[in-house]
């Protein structure tokens, strides 16, 4: 590996390289002008369906199936790859630019809430849902939760940018990260070996978190490392990832603003129940020819 020896002062003088380059920079703040749509229903969710944005549309799904009709949702496909986190009013609900975010706008004034474990808290409060009420169990819950959001970033900003995206293969960042993924794995494997959720008996927001980065991970659909981690090996963790997968809520979850996979699999934008039906992009491009 060339050596390299940082400057006094680090500038932006290039792209920094690899997949989603185009999207990095060192500032905040809106980069265009740009308002969002809003729909008919109290929630509206501006989004795409990657393991952060999954978690929130898993927990929609889920309130609908329970029967809470409040928890009906618009949700709206928010391009990262294009840069519309960067747009005046995406921004204006979330000064940190990254999916999701969610605009409750069933009372007088709407409410912004942004970062996925702060959605999926607000959502569990006001629907009364899947974060238990008793202090110790809702404190396991929480753990888990905050574990989640503390471990991603190592997980796909850590392993998965250096095996899958950077420009070159650095052996030294993916000994460090894939030691360190591993080591989640290995936790959580542990964890599950005595539970039968992440949080105990029960299915909670903590299992909604957790699921799409490493259920996802344990399934192989990250980052093409399911042979390189030896994910297989993680018993624990594979049976709860198909528990998890079983549920209809989380298949439905996964199909929200989701853009790559099989057409039949990605709704770009769901406003109604019955989008899941008719809206798939197969469906879409069958009805345009
Ligand atoms: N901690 C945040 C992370 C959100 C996040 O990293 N979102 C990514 C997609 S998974 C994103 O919007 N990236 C666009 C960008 O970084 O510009 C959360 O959990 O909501």
């Amino acid at each position: 590996m060339p050596d390299y020896t940082p400057p006094e002062v680090w500038t932006w003088t290039k792209p920094s390289g690899g997949r989603f380059a185009n999207i990095n920079r060192p500032i905040a703040g809106p980069m265009h002008q740009k308002e969002l749509p809003v729909g008919r229903h109290p929630l509206q969710l501006y989004s795409q369906g990657t393991p952060n944005g999954v978690k929130v549309t898993i927990m929609l799904e889920e309130l609908l199936a329970l029967g809470h009709s409040g928890a009906e949702y618009d949700a709206w496909l928010i391009r990262i790859g294009q840069g519309d986190q960067f747009g005046s009013g995406f921004v204006a609900i979330n000064p940190n630019s990254k999916i999701p975010a969610l605009v409750d706008r069933s009372g007088p004034n709407p409410i912004r809430v942004f970062e996925s474990g702060a959605i999926l808290v607000y959502l569990a409060e006001k629907f009364g849902k899947f974060l238990p009420t008793e202090l110790g169990a809702r404190a396991e819950c929480l753990s888990w939760l905050f574990w989640q959001m503390g471990s991603a970033p190592y997980l796909g900003g850590g392993f998965g940018h250096f095996y899958a995206y950077a420009p070159s293969k650095i052996e030294y960042a993916i000994d460090r990260y894939a030691m360190e993924a591993k080591r989640q794995l290995d936790v959580l494997d542990r964890q599950l070996a005595g539970s039968e959720y992440v949080a105990g008996p029960t299915y909670t927001i903590a299992d909604m978190a957790i699921w799409p980065w490493f259920g996802g991970l344990a399934k192989g659909w990250l980052y093409g490392a399911a042979e390189f981690l030896q994910v297989k090996d993680y018993k624990n963790v594979q049976r709860w990832a198909d528990l998890i997968h079983e549920r209809p809520a989380v298949r439905r979850g996964r199909m929200v603003n989701r853009t790559s996979g099989e057409p039949s699999s990605q709704l770009h934008e769901r406003h109604d129940a019955g989008d899941f039906e008719t809206k798939t992009q197969d469906k879409l491009a069958d009805a345009a020819n």
